[in-house]
């Protein structure tokens, strides 16, 4: 639309002289518009269209005509090329829009024009017929002359038509700062603590001196009262601090509040019955997080889609897949599995340490103290094989091993035994995109040491456990586990590149030691087999001292085969050393939580808090759980569930990082099909979801425009852009799987 440029020359020329009577500042003058008729007044050059779209000058607005029953977003776009971006520099990104049949969604994107068409600044917002005006800020990542301003239209089913007006990307504008909303300043668990548990909350406050406090229940009656303990400075925030201690009661009920310092927390119930829907949830996430099946909308309402990568097009696979160009002249069915995350790769490194969490924490059920292992029986977790007489823990954690024993090399080529390290789209795809749209290519990535160890590992651990409900599939197990373990001795050091991260990520790993050692550890375990107690006992990992702050992960494996050789059975000589060890570590664990305001687990060196660090505090978590099962001592069984409070509330950002859990929760997890900020039609993660959570590092864009400089645990937010914050993962939640089981078990 026309601009009514006399009133403009008014503002401007009034605002000019205000100014020169002030200091001087960042004016308006260094604001420079960097797209080209945005306006519209007389033609729409020189803005494009895809191919399948139809634009015009309407009414002196664009209106283009999107066609039905295109997959994706892109596939129809009308956008602007050769942009100038700089680098750090702050924009104005705005428009008008309007779409009709309203509801429709656009993307509108400020991104890269050429591969890897990487997107610096990205909205979807839903259009009404009437039309409305969005306006955003965001900072640059990159210097670029071929920046590309798009708004992607496409992915209806139904034609429609939309129109836009006022198209503008200001430069120079001052960024926006953002402040998190972090809601009352008492910060606890806002799930629930257990009767007989500990208490404790944290108060953000500037007094220095002790303050009062209450326990009201839901009535509004002070139930409990005392005083708050001040810690000082707590480097984890940067915040003054008073911790709170109010373990002292121990009567069940909902709707608690902690009332001090003028504020009043978020609510939350003293009681077990949150734990035990917890320990279902974190498990139940594995079925829609599962490839290859169609996931049934009855068995879990919202969720149901089509089976994804079962070479239904436009799918490409993964039925037939062949490596990468140059790596091998085979295909394989890999079929099946878990996807990884919020992509659709299928990795086997993590799909490894994901299902020994899982089976570890089947197995726990059978052999500690408070472990019930009907808690986890056949019919618990809703999934297609419910009603087979398996346990459901077990059933699920077979379709990912399932995969795991597809992806080794076939008898008869070179490298046979040997484990794929990845298999993944070749270029990387954009959001949201549903597993079964994916139209991208599939390939194998070559076979690697740790991946065929992560086999090893958990086909060994799998013949275990396994052998009461299915003989074959036990002895099949450990059969790839032998072989596995094998080719793995025999090409000690072959390692996934840290450059193949197209298309997927590239857990590359430059040591194998660790995995050497759990999958020795494993074997057995399983089988009592001397060479493999013979490998355990010379590996310096045996004796290492592996309870580090990170603690565990995918790529850090030795605690997998410590704390199972801690506590299955066996004939290992010093199998007490071992056991004393890890109560060692737990102690490390539990004086790290004692100096944290916020008392969680953890405490990364330099405060630099690692990608996914919400699961490596609960795998600090499962160190002290681990500690509790070999000792007894209730002082690690309440440092474990300690680790649950930092999870559920009780941390800077207050708020928990599970979906549904908790008056504020994450529910915006990166994904390309839990991805309803970006599409109305698609759900939120399923409850039970665990984010990535705080990372320092913020290695996405969307992150490094809201977080720069930000300290330790306010390096989160809770949006879909976010992947360095704020992805899920299988890894991940099955840390939170595994402690929420350890606490529901807690009575
Ligand atoms: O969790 C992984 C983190 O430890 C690595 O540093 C990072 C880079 O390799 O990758 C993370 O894992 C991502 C993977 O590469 C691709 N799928 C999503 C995973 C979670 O963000």
């Amino acid at each position: 639309m026309k601009r009514r440029r006399t009133v403009l020359l008014t503002v401007t020329a009034l605002l000019g002289a205000a100014l020169s009577a002030l200091p001087a500042g960042p004016a308006a003058a260094d604001e420079v518009e960097q797209l080209k008729n945005g306006t519209f007044d007389t033609t729409t050059e020189p803005w494009w269209t895809t191919a399948n779209v139809t634009a015009g000058l309407s009414d002196g607005q664009l209106c283009a005509d999107i066609p039905g029953g295109t997959a994706n977003r892109w596939d129809a776009t009308v956008g602007q090329n050769d942009v100038t971006l700089v680098k750090g520099k702050s924009y104005k990104f705005s428009f008008k829009a309007s779409g009709s049949p309203g509801g429709h969604v656009v993307r509108a994107v400020v991104g890269l024009q050429v591969a890897p068409y990487d997107t610096y600044f990205e909205v979807s917002p839903q259009l009404s017929v009437s039309g409305d005006t969005y306006a955003y800020t965001f900072t640059s990542p990159v210097d670029t002359t071929q920046g590309q301003v798009a708004l992607q239209a496409g992915g209806s089913a139904d034609a429609w038509r939309m129109c836009v007006d006022d198209a503008s990307l200001l430069g120079g504008v001052p960024p926006e700062v953002y402040e998190p909303d972090t809601g009352p300043r008492v910060r606890v668990n806002q799930v629930a603590y257990l009767p007989s548990g500990p208490k404790n909350a944290t108060l953000v406050t500037d007094a220095g001196a002790k303050l009062p406090w209450r326990l009201k229940n839901a009535g509004g009656r002070t139930v409990a009262h005392g005083w708050t303990v001040p810690r000082g400075t707590d480097v984890s925030s940067g915040q003054n601090v008073h911790s709170i201690d109010f373990g002292g009661y121990r009567k069940a009920g909902k709707g608690f509040t902690l009332v001090v310092d003028g504020e009043t927390s978020r609510p939350f119930d003293i009681g077990t019955s949150a734990y035990e829907r917890l320990r279902l949830d974190s498990l139940k996430y594995y079925y829609t997080q599962r490839s290859g099946i169609a996931i049934r909308d009855d068995l879990r309402p919202g969720y149901g889609r089509a089976a994804g990568h079962v070479d239904v097009a436009p799918n490409q696979g993964d039925a037939n897949v062949p490596c990468q160009p140059g790596v091998c002249d085979y295909t394989l069915d890999v079929t099946g599995g878990w996807y990884d995350a919020g992509d659709h790769g299928k990795y086997v490194v993590n799909g490894g340490i994901a299902t020994w969490e899982l089976l570890s924490t089947y197995e726990r059920e059978l052999l500690a103290r408070t472990g019930e292992s009907g808690t986890l029986r056949d019919g618990t977790l809703a999934i297609p094989e419910s009603g087979n007489k398996v346990p459901d823990i077990l059933d699920e954690a077979r379709w990912g091993l399932e995969f795991l024993l597809k992806m080794q090399v076939p008898d008869g080529q070179p490298l046979a035994g040997m484990a794929h390290h990845k298999i993944h789209d070749e270029q990387w795809t954009g959001l949201p995109l549903l597993p079964s749209e994916d139209p991208q290519k599939r390939e194998l990535h070559p076979p690697s040491t740790q991946a065929t160890l992560n086999l090893a590992a958990t086909a060994a651990q799998a013949a275990r456990l396994y052998r009461p409900y299915d003989r074959a599939f036990a002895a099949r197990a450990l059969t790839a586990a032998r072989k596995a373990w094998s080719a793995a001795l025999a090409h000690s050091t072959m390692y996934a590149s840290a450059a193949d991260g197209i298309g997927g990520g590239t857990y590359d790993d430059t040591n194998a030691t660790d995995e050497f050692y759990w999958a020795a550890a494993e074997l057995y375990l399983t089988t009592g087999d001397k060479q493999f107690a013979d490998f355990v006992l010379n590996s310096p990992v045996h004796t290492a001292d592996i309870f580090g702050p990170l603690g565990f992960d995918w790529g850090r494996t030795a605690a997998a085969g410590r704390l199972d050789l801690a506590t299955v059975p066996s004939r290992l000589p010093g199998r007490d050393t071992v056991r004393r060890s890890v109560v060692e570590g737990a102690d490390r664990y539990l004086a790290t939580l004692k100096s944290q305001p916020y008392g969680m687990p953890y405490a990364p060196p330099d405060n630099i808090y690692d990608w996914g660090s919400s699961h490596q505090i609960l795998n600090n978590g499962v160190v002290l759980a681990t500690a509790y099962d070999i000792t007894g001592s209730a002082k690690y069984r309440d440092g474990a569930v300690q680790g649950m409070d930092y999870i559920l509330g009780r941390n800077a950002l207050n708020m928990s990082y599970v979906t549904g859990y908790g008056e504020a929760n994450s529910h915006n997890q990166h994904s390309r099909w839990y991805a309803h900020e970006l599409d109305p039609n698609l759900p939120n993660p399923p409850h039970g979801t665990l984010a990535g959570g705080p990372n320092s590092s913020i290695q996405d864009p969307y992150a490094q425009s809201k977080l720069q400089g930000c300290v330790g645990q306010f390096c989160y937010i809770d949006d879909i852009q976010s992947w360095s914050t704020n992805e899920t993962a299988i890894n991940w939640n099955a840390a939170l799987a595994r402690m929420a089981s350890f606490v529901a078990d807690q009575r």
